[in-house]
C-alpha cells in the first residue's frame, strides 16, 4: 500500500514523539523521579513505529518494554508514560504497577510480559482465537535477540506455523541481550533463518528505515489475513543504550555504537523526507513544534498528578 503525504507526515511525528518521550523519561529518570527502572528504544524506533502503523485497527499488539512508540501508535499519549513510570494516581495502572507495564483490550494492547519470550504463545492464542471465530485480525508481537533463544518463543512460533496463526513476530535484533552479544547466544547469522526449520515466511529487514519495517509488517499482515500463516521479520538494529538507564554500557564496543549512530532511523527518514520534496522545511518544523508542546504539557500534567493513596496497594493491579 502506499502511503500518502500525511500518512508519511504521521510517522514521522510518531518517530519524534517516540523519541522525545525516551529523552524525557530519562530526564526524569536522572532526576529521581522514576520508580524504577527506564528501558530505552533509542534508535529502534523505526521498528515500533513502522510495525505498529502497519496494523489495522482490529489487529492485536503485544508490545515489549522498549516499543513506547507502539503504544504512542494505539493511541496512548505520552502522558501514560510519565504517570506509569513516576507511579503516579492517574498513569494506565494507578502507580502499581513499573514502565510499560500496562495494556487495554479496547486499544487492542495485550500487556508485555516480563518472562522473555513469553508474549509469543501469548499473541499466538489470539491468533488462534481469530482464527476460530473467522475475524480477520492479526496478532503482532516482539522479541529481542536475547528472547528468541528461549522456550516460550519456539513453542510459541512452532504452535504457530502449525496451526497458521495470522501471526507476526517481530525480532528486534540489536545485537546485545543485557551484556551478552548476539554471537554468544545463537550459532547462525540470522535469526530469520529460524523461520525455515517451523516452516513459516520471514524477512530481513533493515530495522533503522521505518518504510521497509512498514512495508514487511504490511505484507505479513497481508499473509496472515489470507491464512497463509505466521511470519517472522527480523529487523537488524542497534541497542544504543545500555540494557536500562542504570547501566552504562561499557562493555559495548564505541566504535559500533559510533557507527550506528550515523545510521539514525529518524535523520535518516527526515533526509528521505526532505530529498523526495515530501515535507517541507515549515511542515517539519509543525510537526516538530507540535510534538515538544505536548511533551512540555504532559511532563507538566504527569508531574502534578499525585502518588496513589496508600490504601491503593492493596488493590489488584488490573482491579
Ligand atoms: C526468561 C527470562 N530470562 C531472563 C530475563 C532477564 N532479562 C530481562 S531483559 C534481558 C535481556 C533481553 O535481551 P533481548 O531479548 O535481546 O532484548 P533487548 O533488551 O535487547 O531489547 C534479560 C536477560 C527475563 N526477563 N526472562
Ligand atoms: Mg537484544
Amino acid at each position: 500500500m502506499k502511503l500518502s503525504r500525511a500518512q508519511l507526515h504521521d510517522i514521522y511525528y510518531f518517530l519524534r514523539l517516540n523519541r522525545r518521550v525516551d529523552e524525557q523519561l530519562t530526564s526524569l529518570y536522572r532526576q529521581g523521579k522514576v520508580v524504577g527502572g527506564v528501558y530505552s528504544g533509542l534508535g529502534q524506533e523505526a521498528i515500533s513505529v513502522g510495525t505498529a502503523y502497519a496494523l489495522e485497527r482490529e489487529d492485536v499488539v503485544g508490545p515489549m518494554i522498549r516499543n513506547v512508540g507502539t503504544l504512542l501508535v494505539r493511541g496512548y499519549r505520552p502522558r501514560d508514560l510519565f504517570l506509569q513510570y513516576m507511579a503516579r494516581r492517574d498513569g494506565p495502572t494507578g502507580g502499581r504497577d513499573a514502565n510499560t507495564h500496562f495494556g487495554d483490550l479496547a486499544r487492542g494492547v495485550i500487556a508485555p510480559i516480563s518472562m522473555l519470550g513469553e508474549l509469543v504463545p501469548v499473541l499466538a492464542g489470539a491468533g488462534l482465537a481469530a482464527k476460530i471465530r473467522k475475524e480477520k485480525r492479526v496478532a503482532l508481537t516482539y522479541i529481542g535477540d536475547g528472547a528468541s533463544s528461549t522456550t516460550p518463543c519456539h513453542e510459541g512460533m512452532n504452535f504457530a506455523a502449525v496451526l497458521k496463526l495470522p501471526l507476526v513476530v517481530v525480532a528486534e535484533n540489536n545485537g546485545w541481550a543485557y551484556s551478552t552479544p548476539v554471537e554468544k547466544q545463537m550459532a547462525i547469522e540470522n535469526l530469520a533463518d529460524r523461520a525455515q526449520a517451523y516452516g513459516m515466511a520471514s524477512a530481513i529487514v533493515d530495522g533503522n528505515d521505518v518504510l521497509a519495517v512498514y512495508e514487511a509488517t504490511r505484507k505479513a499482515g497481508e499473509l496472515a489475513r489470507r491464512g497463509g500463516g505466521p511470519t517472522l521479520i527480523e529487523c537488524k538494529t542497534m541497542r544504543m543504550k545500555g540494557h536500562a538507564e542504570h547501566d552504562d554500557a561499557r562493555y559495548v564496543p564505541r566504535k559500533a555504537l559510533e557507527a550506528w549512530k550515523k545510521k539514525d532511523p529518524i535523520e535518516r527518514f527526515e533526509k528521505y523526507l526532505k530529498t523526495k520534496k515530501l515535507m517541507t522545511a515549515d511542515e517539519k518544523s509543525a510537526i516538530e513544534a507540535r510534538v515538544e508542546k505536548e511533551i512540555r504539557e504532559d511532563v507538566e500534567f504527569a508531574e502534578s498528578s499525585p502518588l496513589p493513596a496508600p490504601e491503593e496497594a492493596v488493590r489488584p493491579a488490573w482491579a
